[in-house]
């Protein structure tokens, strides 16, 4: 185990719904993500670069991405995978990936969410690693927290809110938080943060001259199933998202679940 989580960090998680160990990626790989994210933004002139999907995918990309395995192989880092087990076990299945570009001047903000509520996994489980490729300050849009809101393992509420001025449209009603309570992201390049799959959360709009891009990570505990069938019905509300279609990779352990089909998406 090349990083163990204190009782304090594990205690966080749970408490509060993420946790950013003490812990840092080695600069070389930081190094590499950053050029990695250059070269697919060249490959992809005709995306926006506020939200990249599956960028780990080189065929039948969600957005039509073109990919590359290098994100396959960055989100299946031994250190991110050895945390991501002390989260939620041995067993562990990659299902997705996503760049949020946070561009200088007009990054977009991501409305207050819930990650699940689109996820054709049941039970939902899901670990997000949270990757920043530059320092995240309070001004170039951090990521915003509401520290318990997972506690409950209920998906709130969502409403869908017009305009392409924020990077989703499924907003999380404010009914069911309290945005004073949220607690900002400052991390420096090389820190990782890891959130689970109810906790209520968002980002500001980035006005900065300075980027803020993120590469996120979606596990899922391989007890849980992803339903490929089930994210083709939500799909039809989500089509660019490809539910339906994304390969599901095991990356440590067995599928205990049985059920998850590891041929659907691949080339
Ligand atoms: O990076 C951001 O600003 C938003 C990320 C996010 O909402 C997520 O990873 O679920």
């Amino acid at each position: 185990m090349s990083y163990c989580l204190t009782e304090n960090e594990l205690r966080s998680y749970q408490k509060k719904g993420w946790v950013v160990p003490d812990f840092r990626l080695p600069q070389s790989l930081l190094d590499e993500m950053r050029e990695e994210y250059m070269l697919l933004l060249d490959n992809n002139p005709q995306l926006l670069s506020d939200i990249m999907l599956a960028p780990h995918q080189t065929v039948n990309g969600s957005q039509g991405v073109v990919g590359s395995k290098k994100w396959l192989e960055f989100a299946t880092h031994p250190d991110l995978l050895d945390i991501a087990s002390q989260l939620i076990g041995e067993d562990i299945v990659l299902w997705g990936t996503t760049i949020f570009g946070k561009p200088a001047l007009s990054g977009k903000e991501t409305p207050w969410h819930q990650d699940g509520g689109y996820y054709p996994i049941r039970p939902l489980e899901t670990l997000t690693i949270w990757i920043p490729l530059d320092d995240v300050t309070v001004e170039n849009g951090p990521m915003r927290f509401i520290p318990g809101s997972h506690k409950s393992k209920e998906l709130y509420s969502h409403s869908w809110v017009e305009g392409d001025d924020k990077t989703i449209n499924l907003v999380c009603d404010s009914k069911n938080f309290d945005a004073t309570t949220a607690e900002d992201l400052i991390l420096e390049a090389g820190q990782v943060s890891f959130h689970d799959v109810y906790m209520i959360h968002g980002s500001r709009a980035n006005l900065t001259e300075n980027r803020r891009a993120a590469f996120i990570v979606r596990l899922m505990p391989a007890t849980s199933h992803y339903d490929h069938k089930l994210g083709e019905e939500m799909g039809e509300k989500h089509a660019s998202h490809g539910y339906g279609n994304r390969p599901l990779f095991l990356v440590r352990g067995v599928d205990r679940s049985a059920k998850n089909n590891f041929t659907v998406g691949h080339e």
